[in-house]
Order: C-alpha cells, then structure tokens, then sequence
C-alpha cells in the first residue's frame, strides 16, 4: 500500500512546459505562432491542456519555455494565465529562449531549455519537477505520476502510452520489465520494437518526466559539459540514465482523466492539418472521445468578453441555422447553413454560404453564398462571396493548401495571391 501523505506531493512541484517548437507540419497555421498557441476546440490553445493539466493536478509553480514565434503564444498566457500569486506562493513565469545569456543563444535542446533556467527553478523551491510538452491534447493528473515517481524512488518517471508499432517512429519507445522499470529506450527508432506478446503495439514516450530536481539539476550541469550531447531528453539524458540509473514507465492509463465518456484515455499530437482538422470535428460527434463539458476538470484559457452566438433565419435563404456544431461565443451566423463544423469566436457567416466539416479560427468573416467543405481556415481570413471549396481538388490546390486527406487549409495571404491572380 502506498504510504500516508500529509500533503499533495503536487505541492511541492513545478511544472516546466516546452513550448518552444514550430510544429512544420501544421504548415501555415504555425507560420506566425508556436504549435502551443494553435487554437483548438472553439475556445482555447493547445497549451491549455497542459497548463490546466499542472493547475487541476494542484501544481501551482510553472514555467514555459519559449522559442519560435513567441509572441501569440506569450500574450495568450499573459491574458490568460496571470491570476497566480506571489503572495500565496505560486509562480508563473515565461521564459523565452536568449533572456537568459549574455550572447543571442537559443535553447540548444529541450534540457537545455531548462538547464538555462535553472536558478529560476531553484528560485522556486521545489522537490520534483515535471517536465511537459506544450503540444499535445489529454487530461492528466501528475499528481498521480509524481505518487509513483516518489514511491518507486526512480531518478525519472516517464509518462507513457501504447501506440500502433508504426506509428511509434515519431515517439521514444522504451522496453519495461514487470515493475515498470524501463530495460531499453530508443529515441524515434526507424523499426520501433513490439511490445512483447502484442507486437502490433509498442510502448511510447510521452515526453512527460518526472524529475527529483536535485537529480536533474546536477544532470544538466553536467550534460552542458558534455560536447557530444544534443541537450535534449529524448535524444541524451533519458537514454543515459536508462543506462546508468532507474527509469521507470508510468502508464497514461492510471493517471488520465475519464469523465465516463470517453472509451479510451485520449491523447492526441495535432501535428498535421489533416489530425488537427479530425480531432477538432470529432468534438461535433454525439458523443466525442474528448469531454470538454466536463466540469471536474476545466481547461482553462483567456476568454474574450463578447456576447452570445446569434442565429437569424433568412426567410429568402431559407438557412439561419447551425447543426451537429460547435458555435463559439461571438458568432453570427445569419442565412447561412452550417453542419458538423466548429466555430471559433466571433465567426461571421452571411446568407446563403454553407459549411459542411469546416473548422473557422476566430473572427473569420464567411461571404455570401460561399460553399466551403472539409476547411479549416486561418484566423480573421475573409472568404470571398462566392468561393467555392471542396468540390475541385484541382482548383483547391492551386490556391490553397489541399492536403493529402483532401481537408483545405485557407489563410488571408492564400485568399489575397488568389484575388492579386484573378
Ligand atoms: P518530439 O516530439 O520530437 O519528441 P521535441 O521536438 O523534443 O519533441 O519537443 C518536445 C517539446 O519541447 C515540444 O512541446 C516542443 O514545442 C518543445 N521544444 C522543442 N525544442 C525546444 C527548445 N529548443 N526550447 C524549448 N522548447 C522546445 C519528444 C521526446 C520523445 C517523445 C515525444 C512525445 O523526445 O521521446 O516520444 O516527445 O511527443
Ligand atoms: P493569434 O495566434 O493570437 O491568432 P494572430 O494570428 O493574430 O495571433 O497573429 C499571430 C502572430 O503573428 C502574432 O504575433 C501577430 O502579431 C503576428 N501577425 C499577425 N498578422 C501579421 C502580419 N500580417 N504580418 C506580420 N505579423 C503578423
């Protein structure tokens, strides 16, 4: 039995979420923001996840690392995130890369990302640390994982989740022996190892560690040193004390947060338009595999203050209506028919235009009689009257970015080179 606490170990931990990657395969959509400051499910960003991950686990000390096209991702968690207190002990503090040496160096890796904060870590006062990537979607509670880090006394703890074999290429896939202890590790294998006795499957990092902080402090310090190293995780440090030290797996499946809805623990890494389209249309299904009506474990974000979605029938138009949707606060959509799509804030959708599995980021402005089909479209991007998408592939790629699950990625500059060639 694990033994009686007198307080949550979350307590006593920070959260230190990577948010510094472009996420290339978004394409366009991370052209002018970090993947964390992508929008999703009608309301928040990515990073949400993790941020209210850390807040409704009881952590109350973070730190986001910062890199690529910083700026959308930093005013988000400025307006949305600023309600910790010094004075209650909690701390959030944005770290872009290059703030914190003297010469213009960025964050070599994601260790070193932290190994450049670590007098600010120390600042915090903290037993353990719970290293994050800011980019993908789930519902956990660390506290759960930081339970077994301190039980099973390992040096790290690593979330992890089973993936198709395959798939596991784009992951760190470990080996584990009956207690969890992880035997091998190798970072993005070309021929991920199967799981043993389900070798369809294999065992895959989440790029989610739980550190003693004394133990990783002293890790870094001496990786800074160490002139073969990358300074990443995944490719180093983790291997590293696979070798030399314990390393244990903590199954996703114990920790995550099922609301009852859910068939399986749900985790997604939008990287592509075609995942980052399915997954945000998926919220639309009866009965989506994610629960963001779930009360017990909010996410949070910066919301704008704008009034309720407004639906007007147009007699003429015989539309005025949005079905299997979600519809932001905000929208307007007046004669206009819209199903199985996701409206952001402040969506604008005139007479006669249709949409059918469309995700419109915020205040997108949708013209007359537009018809647009399996889109997903750029923030503030005003879709000509007229325009129509999902019908000739063809046509669709000599505009826009078609990909090749047949979803349309529209952006104003996509919009306005079409207009300049017209
Ligand atoms: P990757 O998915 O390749 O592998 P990586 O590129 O290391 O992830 O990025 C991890 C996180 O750090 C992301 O949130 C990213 O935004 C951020 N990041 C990347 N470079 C950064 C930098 N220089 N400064 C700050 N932040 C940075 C990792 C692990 C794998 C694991 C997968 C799970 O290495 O073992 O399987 O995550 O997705
Ligand atoms: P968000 O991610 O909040 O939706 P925007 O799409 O408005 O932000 O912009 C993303 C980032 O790109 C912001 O840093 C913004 O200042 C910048 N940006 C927006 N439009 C332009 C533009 N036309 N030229 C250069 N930078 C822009």
């Amino acid at each position: 039995m694990a033994p009686q606490r007198n307080s949550r170990l979350s307590s006593r931990a920070m959260a230190f979420v990577l948010a510094g990657g472009r996420g290339s395969r978004l394409k366009e959509l991370t052209d002018r923001r970090a993947k964390p400051a992508v929008y999703f499910g009608g309301k928040v960003r990515i990073i949400d996840f993790a941020l209210s991950n850390a807040l409704n686990s009881g952590i109350r000390k973070m730190a986001i690392a910062t890199q690529y096209k910083a700026h959308s991702l930093i005013r988000h968690c400025q307006r949305g995130w600023s309600f910790f207190r010094a004075e209650r002990n909690e701390y959030l503090d944005i770290l872009p890369a290059s703030q914190r040496v003297d010469e213009s160096m960025w964050y070599l890796g994601t260790a070193d990302a932290v190994r450049q904060n670590i007098d600010i870590v120390d600042s915090y006062d903290v037993d353990y640390i719970v290293v994050l990537a800011g980019d993908h979607i789930y519902k956990m509670n660390y506290e759960k994982m930081i339970e077994q880090h301190v039980d099973s006394g390992a040096d790290v703890t690593i979330g992890c989740l089973t993936v198709p074999r395959m798939e596991a290429r784009a992951f760190g896939v470990m080996g584990v022996n009956d207690q969890m202890q992880i035997t091998d590790f190798l970072e993005k294998p070309a021929d991920p190892p199967g799981i043993p006795g389900d070798e369809e499957h294999a065992l895959a990092s989440m790029g989610i560690y739980v550190f003693d902080w004394k133990f990783l402090r002293d890790l870094l310090l001496s990786d800074a040193d160490d002139p073969n190293s990358s300074h990443d995780f995944g490719h180093d440090l983790i291997p590293a004390i696979v070798k030399n030290g314990k390393a244990m797996a903590h199954r996703f499946a114990d920790s995550c947060v099922m609301s009852g809805l859910e068939k399986e623990p749900y985790w997604r890494d939008v990287g592509t338009i075609d995942a980052f389209h399915a997954a945000n249309i998926d919220l639309t299904d009866f009965t989506p595999e994610l629960d963001l009506f779930d009360t017990d474990w909010p996410i949070w974000t910066y919301s704008e203050l704008v009034p309720p979605a407004k639906f007007i029938h147009d007699e003429e138009a015989r539309r005025g209506s949005a079905v299997s949707s979600m519809v932001a606060g905000g929208c307007i959509i007046s004669g206009s028919e819209i199903r199985n799509s996701l409206l952001f804030t402040g969506v604008h959708a005139h007479s006669y235009s249709a949409m059918f599995e469309v995700v419109a980021l915020p205040y997108v402005d949708i013209g007359e009689k537009a018809e647009l089909n399996r889109c997903v479209i750029d923030r503030g991007v005003r879709i000509p009257e007229g325009l129509v998408v999902g019908e000739d592939a063809d046509e669709d790629a000599k505009w826009f970015r078609r990909t090749e699950g047949g979803v349309v990625l529209i952006t104003q500059d996509m919009i306005d080179a079409r207009a300049a060639a017209l």
